[in-house]
C-alpha cells in the first residue's frame, strides 16, 4: 500500500505564524523522505483564487477551492501543508468534512496558530494592520472581520510562546499520533 497522505491546515490571523511553521514542517517532511506540498495565498490568490477578495463569501469559495485541492493532494499520497487566515469555523468544518467522507478517508489536521491580535499586529510584517488601521483595508480579520477560533483543533501552536522549532515538532508529533508518518 502506498503512504497515508493527509492535508494540515493552518488557521489564524494574519502575521500569527502559520506559513513560517508550515514551511518548517515543511523541511521535517522532506528530511523523513515524505513528499510534501504548501499551498498559502501567495500561491493561491494569484492564480487558482485570483477572482476572490476578502468578503464573507469569497473567503468561504477561497477555502473551498483550496480545500478542493488539498483533498487531492492528500489523495495522491502527499502530505499538504494549507496556511490561510480561514476565519469561519463553518468554511473549515467544510474542508473537514471533504476529506473525512472521502473514500478511503483522509487525515485533516487542524492546527490553530493562536497569537493574540496584538501580537499579530505588532509583528506586521507586510504593514497590513497599519492599512486597516487606516481604514486602508476593509473587513481585515482581527480588526474589522471576526476570525473564529476553533474549538477543538487536533493541533494548538502558541508561536508567542514557544520556538519556531518547538511549533515544527508538534506538528510532527501530531501527524505521527494520527498514523499518518
Ligand atoms: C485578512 C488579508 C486581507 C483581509 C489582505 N483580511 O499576512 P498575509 O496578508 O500574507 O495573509 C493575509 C492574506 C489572507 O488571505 P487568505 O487567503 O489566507 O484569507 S482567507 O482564508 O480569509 O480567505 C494577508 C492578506 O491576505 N490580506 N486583505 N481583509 N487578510
Amino acid at each position: 500500500m502506498g503512504q497515508r497522505g493527509a492535508t494540515v491546515w493552518f488557521t489564524g490571523l494574519s502575521g500569527s505564524g502559520k506559513s513560517t511553521v508550515a514551511v518548517a514542517v515543511e523541511k521535517l517532511l522532506i528530511e523523513q523522505g515524505r513528499h510534501v506540498y504548501r499551498l498559502d495565498g501567495d500561491n493561491v490568490r494569484y492564480g487558482l483564487c485570483s477572482n476572490l477578495g476578502f468578503s464573507p463569501e469569497d473567503r468561504d469559495e477561497n477555502i473551498r477551492r483550496i480545500g478542493e485541492v488539498a483533498k487531492l493532494f492528500a489523495d495522491s499520497g502527499m502530505i499538504c501543508l494549507c496556511s490561510f487566515v480561514s476565519p469561519y469555523r463553518e468554511a473549515r468544518q467544510l474542508v473537514r468534512g471533504l476529506h473525512e467522507s472521502a473514500e478511503p478517508k483522509l487525515s485533516f489536521l487542524e492546527a490553530f496558530v493562536d497569537v493574540p491580535v496584538e501580537v499579530a499586529e505588532s509583528r506586521d510584517p507586510k504593514g497590513l494592520y497599519k492599512k486597516a488601521r487606516a481604514g486602508e483595508i476593509k473587513d481585515f480579520t482581527g480588526i474589522s472581520a471576526p476570525f473564529e477560533a476553533p474549538e477543538s483543533p487536533e493541533i494548538h501552536l502558541k508561536t508567542h510562546e514557544m520556538p519556531l522549532e518547538d511549533s515544527a515538532a508538534a506538528v510532527v508529533e501530531a501527524l505521527k499520533a494520527h498514523g499518518v508518518i
